[in-house]
């Protein structure tokens, strides 16, 4: 049997485990990148470690998300990766240089290659067929010291594209497509691969818009082959050298097939408050708007810019809306001024941005109360924006350029013609924003700096004999890190500081769950499906450890968030029968009985609701490695015990 493009890269960078779909497997990993949200916590579980010398052949820490410095917080973080990265070995994308996974995309991403990133986002480098996988700090941390990455190995997808787009229909309505069909659960536990005819019809930035949302079906990545459009792109991003062919083998075989016809989208919109929520955007015309956000990593290329401006060109926006741009990279920002390009948005009316995250994660540009932002980004989760009952569309590049100009929801197949973007066959290089660090002989002279935003790390304890604790929260399917852990302006400040994120945690679902947590010393908390979608923050583990947090029940959990857990020695659990889940109400007493023999070497567990008598079987999932790490209270301790 022939292999799929993820298979072919797993056998070449698999170290331990059988390619067999379910298993656990264990990876080598060639490049790492960490962004500042999580980036702190990544490095000072690093240098806990105690290892000299990053192992990758490339690691890269970014400065992206937590740029608007409205206190002393952030700029310290900045320092302290910046210093601690170059005494180990990592090279430093200084603030200003652009999103993560939109700089590893133009600089550094190789076909065929590993990459893990301390962001959920991180598989956007699978445009260019690497593939590339979103993972906790703590498993960014490992792999940077030369460990290994576990995954469980992952169902096959296929997703044949035939066709080719009309003109105002872009990449991003091919993965709104795709997120229609799917759902956000629907790429749990796989690799989703793009082939057919339509393939060469999509630029490297186009493709990397499609695998970089599909974080958003819950898949574990998401790769196109490399072909010769991506041969293309690296040539003119002066990288010709990094090319290699990909592509499945003909005989192949996926878990499922699914064709998108790509001559037959539409524009789409991801309407409140889920990215899979799709409707047409001829279903929502004329729907009055008052914001409008481009950027962020899944549509911030030169060619989503140029696209924007060729559409603002000569016009004014709406002056009921206010519309952002945030360019991805200092290659697009500096290659669109110029051009001139930029002069066109400036004129129009935008409001430019720096080349950051922005308000993708809610820093800065939160919505008017109750107003409807439409945005290039690849998440409206409820709150997300930093405005609690803003209502989020997100939309392609086009959509929203057409629609800041009229005011209403605009479909822009309606604007007529075409738009036509040349794109340049070579790249501006300058890599001047990208510190090296300094040569392993002069790590010593590199002085660590560290502010006092900084506080340690919360570390796990081995699971109780006997688990009797309350139902501190109950909450329902699909809650996402967001909800967890929400981020936005005030709050990211304090990634690195868990006891001041600690008040926060949970607050968008119920704003007393801090307080009632702390007072009752943690509990057990009870989700419906995909509980944990979203971001990689493992935050949203770290802080309800903190917080006492002992195990999570849930119908299912999200890939990142479950491995989180484990790293941090909270016990996640599914239950056996999911309508058990309405036997259970917050306050509640539980008990599970024999809970760390349970852990250390069952399958099964009781959960035995003591206040109405009704009892719930649990299944505990666990590989022999994973049972060790909840057994030592988390990886930190288990690392420590010498164990990888
Ligand atoms: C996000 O888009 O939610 C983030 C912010 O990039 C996160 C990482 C984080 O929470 O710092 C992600 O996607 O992993
Ligand atoms: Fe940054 Fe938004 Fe991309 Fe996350 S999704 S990395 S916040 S641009």
């Amino acid at each position: 049997m022939g292999y799929t493009i993820a298979q072919k890269i797993i056998k070449e960078h698999l170290v331990c485990g059988e390619m067999v779909k379910g298993k656990e497997i264990g990876l080598k990993i060639d490049q790492t990148l960490t962004q500042d949200a999580t980036g702190t916590m990544a490095y000072l579980q690093f240098e806990a470690m105690g290892i000299e010398r990053v192992k990758t052949e490339l690691s890269v820490a970014y400065i992206d998300h937590n740029t608007l410095q409205a206190g002393f917080e952030n700029a310290d973080d900045h320092r302290y990766i910046q210093t601690v990265t170059k005494k180990h070995g990592i090279r430093f994308s200084r603030p200003g240089n652009g999103i993560c996974h939109q700089v590893h995309l133009e600089r550094f991403s190789k076909p065929g290659k590993t990459l893990i990133g301390s962001d959920s986002h991180t598989p956007t480098a699978g445009g260019i067929g690497m593939l590339g996988m979103g993972a906790g700090g703590l498993d960014v941390a490992v792999a940077m010291g030369g460990g290994t990455y576990y995954i469980t190995m992952p169902k096959m997808i296929k997703i044949e594209l035939v066709g080719q787009l009309n003109p105002y229909v872009g990449a991003k309505d091919v993965i709104l497509e795709v997120l229609r069909i799917l759902g956000v659960k629907g790429g749990v536990g796989a690799i989703v691969e793009y082939g057919g005819e339509g393939v060469k019809t999509l630029s490297v930035p186009q493709r990397a818009t499609i695998t970089n949302m599909g974080a958003e079906l819950g898949a574990t990545s998401s790769i196109f082959p490399a072909d010769e459009v991506t041969k293309a792109f690296l040539k003119a991003e002066g990288r010709e050298g990094d090319f290699v062919e990909l592509s499945s083998d003909l005989d192949a075989e996926y878990d499922a097939v699914y064709t998108v016809n790509l001559s037959q989208l539409q524009p789409l919109a991801a309407c409140p408050h889920s990215p899979d929520n799709v409707k047409p955007v001829s279903a929502l015309s004329g729907m009055p708007i008052n914001q409008v956000c481009i950027g962020s990593c899944t549509n911030s290329s030169m060619q989503d810019m140029l696209t924007v401006a060729a559409i603002l060109k000569g016009k004014t926006v709406h002056p009921n809306v206010s519309l952002s741009i945030s360019p991805g990279s200092k290659q697009v920002y500096s290659m669109l001024a110029e051009c001139g390009a930029l002069a066109d948005l400036i004129n129009a009316g935008a409001r430019i941005l720096e080349c950051a995250c922005g308000p993708c994660i809610g820093m800065g540009f939160s919505p008017q109360s109750a107003g409807v932002s439409l945005r290039t980004f690849n998440r409206n989760f409820l709150a997300r924006s930093g405005t609690a009952d803003a209502q989020v569309y997100l939309v392609s590049p086009e959509t929203a350029a057409a629609s800041a100009i009229t005011g209403v929801f605009t479909d822009p197949t309606t604007l007529g013609g075409a738009v036509q973007v040349e794109m340049p066959t070579a790249f501006k290089i300058n890599d001047n924003l990208i510190e090296l660090p300094v040569a392993a002989e002069l790590s010593d002279t590199i002085c660590v700096e560290r502010g006092p935003n900084i506080k340690p790390i919360p570390v796990g304890k081995a699971p109780d004999k006997d688990l009797s604790c309350e139902l501190i929260l109950k909450v329902g399917d699909d809650i996402t890190t967001d909800h967890i852990m929400p981020a936005g302006t005030k709050v990211l400040p304090y990634r690195s500081n868990v006891p001041k994120l600690s008040e926060f945690c949970f607050t968008v679902c119920d704003k007393d769950f801090p307080v009632r947590a702390k007072a009752k010393g943690g509990g057990v908390i009870l989700g419906g499906a995909n509980y944990g979608q979203g971001s990689s923050r493992e935050h949203a583990a770290l802080v309800p450890l903190y917080l006492g947090i002992k195990a999570v029940v849930a119908k299912s959990f999200a890939r990142i968030h479950v491995a989180n857990l484990i790293n941090f020695g909270i016990v996640p659990m599914t239950l056996e029968n999911p309508d058990d889940y309405e036997h259970f109400a917050q306050g509640d007493c539980l008990e599970i009985q024999g809970f760390a023999a349970a852990v250390a070497r069952e399958t099964q567990a009781t959960l035995v609701n003591k206040t109405n008598g009704k009892t719930a079987k649990l299944r505990l999932d666990f590989s022999a490695r994973q049972r060790d790490i909840l057994l030592a209270g988390g990886r930190l301790n288990y690392t420590k015990q010498g164990k990888e």
